[in-house]
């Protein structure tokens, strides 16, 4: 009969190797979940690569560099933040965080508009999530971040900083209060159907 020997306490007529060999020994059921374990955590791994790439995740980065010393500057983009029409359901958004508020703090865009959001910050460390959307990104004194979403439900959708913000000495921490909206408003063609609609 052979018996097992653990830890350090070990058989005198046991040798190296063999001592070796009873170290390395893995149990069949530890084995088995071992592998099990194994497995579930690259199919973790897969489903999230597969999901990134099947919807298009990605972590914002910086799209630029934008000297936070020059957003007053009258050819900045940054010197008049706030909402402007492309084309026809299409705007972009130049907007600056800063303690404590977001420029702009609110947006009307009718319903199945592609907006792009450029950030940036003016002072120190901000954030901005657009709830009810993947719009999640850092701002960053000196840096550009651009996102861009499409918004075909009406509603409001609010944002907010997510980054706990600055403090500056002798004011008081206004973190809380730096938030905006964004309105999407039926769009004139969707009104336009319903009028339709309602006098036939
Ligand atoms: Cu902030």
């Amino acid at each position: 009969m052979t018996e097992q020997t653990h830890g350090p306490e070990q058989d005198p007529n046991v040798t190296g190797d063999q001592a070796e060999e009873g170290a390395l020994h893995v149990e069949k059921w530890e084995g088995i979940w071992l592998r099990f374990a194994a497995a579930m955590t690259a199919i973790f791994i897969l489903a999230i690569i597969v999901a990134a790439a099947s919807f298009g995740i990605s972590v914002p980065g910086a799209s630029g560099r934008v000297d936070p010393n020059t957003l007053s500057d009258p050819n900045s983009p940054f010197a008049n933040p706030g909402l402007r029409e492309l084309a026809p359901g299409k705007y972009e958004v130049y907007m600056v965080a800063q303690t404590w508020n977001f420029l702009p703090d609110k947006i009307e865009v009718p319903a199945g508009s592609e907006v792009t959001f450029y950030l940036t910050a003016r002072d120190v460390v901000h954030g901005f999530k657009l709830a009810g959307t993947n719009i999640n990104m850092m701002a960053l004194p000196g840096q550009l971040s651009v996102l861009k979403a499409t918004f075909d439900t009406p509603g409001t959708y609010n944002y907010i900083c997510h980054e706990y913000c600055g403090y500056v000495a002798g004011a008081p921490i206004g973190h809380q209060t730096m938030y905006g909206q964004l309105t999407v408003v039926p769009s004139v063609a969707a009104t336009d159907e319903t009028a339709q609609l309602t006098t036939e």
